[in-house]
């Protein structure tokens, strides 16, 4: 399942797998700064992601006031806007096997292209 959307941006986003019926599978927040502001839509999904335990604070739990500003910031995967956008920059990644739907189980690094991420023997 998708939905439109006018692109990535470098800045901060909640990206979201659902299956047909529109239940969250997976997700990972991503910011280009460990502190600042954060855009309502991406705010507006995490909130949705939170209810559905698919992202928590590293450790467990949630921010008093959710996954907002500051607090989106300082949880979310860095750096996007440290990231390629050809072949030879850095993505970001989950670094092992485990789904442990928090900022700590990503990272930034080279590209995989549709090969297996660095850390993890399978998909
Ligand atoms: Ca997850
Ligand atoms: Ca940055
Ligand atoms: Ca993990």
């Amino acid at each position: 399942m998708y939905a439109t959307d006018a692109g990535l941006t470098d800045t901060d986003n909640t990206i979201q797998l659902k299956d047909a019926l529109g239940t969250i599978l997976d997700a990972v927040l991503i910011a280009d700064d460990p502190t600042g502001t954060a855009a309502a839509d991406s705010e507006t999904a995490a909130a949705a992601v939170a209810a559905a335990m698919q992202w928590v604070m590293v450790g467990g739990g949630l921010p008093p006031g959710g996954f907002v500003d500051d607090a989106f910031c300082a949880n979310a995967v860095l750096d996007s806007n440290a990231t390629g956008t050809d072949r030879t920059g850095d993505s970001l990644r989950r670094i092992d096997n485990t789904d442990d739907h928090d900022e700590a189980d990503w990272a930034q690094g080279a590209s995989t292209w549709g090969l297996i991420n660095a850390g993890q023997t399978t998909f």
